[in-house]
């Protein structure tokens, strides 16, 4: 059988990640991969072992052997290169943000509905095998009714003032940084889990380090290292670097969750803890392979992945037996094993139920963050609006 011919457009902290986790499927192959200029491109094509390199990402999109094409460049280009894609016909895999604004993700979602591609966002945090389940005992009700959702996302990669990147800088990262960029992952998250959309926010925001050092040489997410030699210049910031947002779901569910990128010790700690009317649930990224569930009359318990002990609706997420702990490469991976899945099925993205988030999940979370920015400003609870074009 012919595999399913992929691109992928930038090559920095996330694009190696989608093509190590295309790897994985066997059925799905990278030829392509474009960056910013021919040297660049041919050096990581040689790298990552990709046969064709573009300097232009244009020049990919007119490749006709190439049918899925995954945008990994850096936010303020996802727009324009989502619809480039969706315009040359190909079915498109993108990065959140999908867009700079709400707008643009409308539009966006249009386009792609009237080309008939198959659309994916990267929320990957709901592809793990955990979340999966605990999914499907909320949906059968094996908790009760859900109540409460409130919980955090915390990472400490921006805490020192000499920490800078990209996403940064407004006319780059976009208008919103911490909640864009992680607070995103946890809505997404506890929506897809709860099966409840958010309806209206409250939000207080704050930008922890007002003045940061920008080293002249390095640059790479996740890389800033403390003490180095280096020379800086001085840059006023005004995106968030924290964010604490009261959340009202459908069906009068309250919530609330933090998220902030200058906490010590927390790497990549999307954490939530739901109170449902029989038991709790708590989950923490980085011990994804733990589910703690609270009982209000006796001992609480923690459920370890393992498909044996799993829904039979969970059990396709997960791939090895209990204590082979799966992590975050993997639930990237099970997010690409849908979304290839359901193209090489082919599904109608028009009516078929995609087991994936999806350009409509990337543009709900385009609303919420907006509601989240006006709600700050103006300090008052704002709806989340879910603009159409
Ligand atoms: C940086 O904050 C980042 O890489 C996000 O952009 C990702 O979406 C998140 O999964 C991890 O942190």
């Amino acid at each position: 059988m012919e595999k399913i011919k992929v691109g992928v457009i930038g090559t920095g902290f996330i694009g190696p990640t989608h093509i190590e986790a295309i790897r994985r499927l066997g059925f799905v192959e990278v030829v392509g991969l474009a960056e910013h200029g021919q040297e660049v491109a041919e050096q990581k094509a040689v790298e990552l072992g990709i046969p064709k390199a573009y300097g232009d990402y244009r020049d990919m999109l007119k490749d006709s052997d190439i049918q899925v094409v995954h945008n990994c460049t850096p936010n303020h280009l996802h727009f324009q290169i989502n619809k480039e894609i969706i315009q040359a016909g190909k079915h498109v895999l993108s990065e959140k943000p999908l867009a700079m604004s709400s707008e643009e993700s409308a539009e966006l979602l249009k386009l792609a509905k009237e080309h008939q591609v198959v659309h994916g966002v990267n929320f990957n945090y709901r592809q793990f095998p955990i979340v999966k389940q605990l999914e499907t005992m909320i949906r059968n009700g094996e908790l009760g009714k859900v109540n409460l959702v409130h919980g955090s996302y915390l990472q400490d990669w921006l805490l020192f003032e000499t920490d800078f990147n990209w996403r940064l800088a407004p006319e780059v990262g976009g208008k919103s940084r911490a909640v864009a960029d992680i607070g995103s992952h946890w809505c997404d998250t506890v929506q897809y889990v709860t099966g409840k959309k958010i309806v209206e926010v409250f939000a207080d925001l704050a930008t922890v380090i007002p003045v940061r050092k920008k080293s002249t040489s390095q640059g790479s997410t996740f890389g800033g290292q403390k003490g180095q030699e280096e020379a800086y210049e001085d840059i006023p910031i005004n995106t968030e670097d924290y964010a604490s947002v009261l959340v009202r779901f459908e069906d009068g569910v309250k919530g609330l969750f933090t998220v902030s990128q200058v906490s010590a010790g927390r790497k990549n700690r999307l954490s939530f803890e739901i109170a449902c009317s029989q038991n709790s649930a708590f989950w923490n990224q980085e011990e994804p392979e733990k589910l703690w569930i609270g009982y209000r009359d006796q001992p609480n318990q923690t459920l370890l992945a393992d498909p044996a002990l799993f829904n039979p609706e969970a059990k396709s997420s997960i791939h090895h037996p209990g204590g082979h702990n799966e992590g975050w490469p993997d639930a990237l991976k099970n997010g690409l094993l849908n979304f290839y899945t359901f193209i090489r099925e082919g599904k109608n993205p028009l009516s078929d139920k995609a087991t994936f988030a999806t350009f409509e999940d990337g543009h709900m979370s385009m609303c919420i963050t907006d509601a989240i920015l006006a709600s700050h400003e103006q300090q008052k609870w704002m709806k989340v609006t879910v603009k159409q074009e």
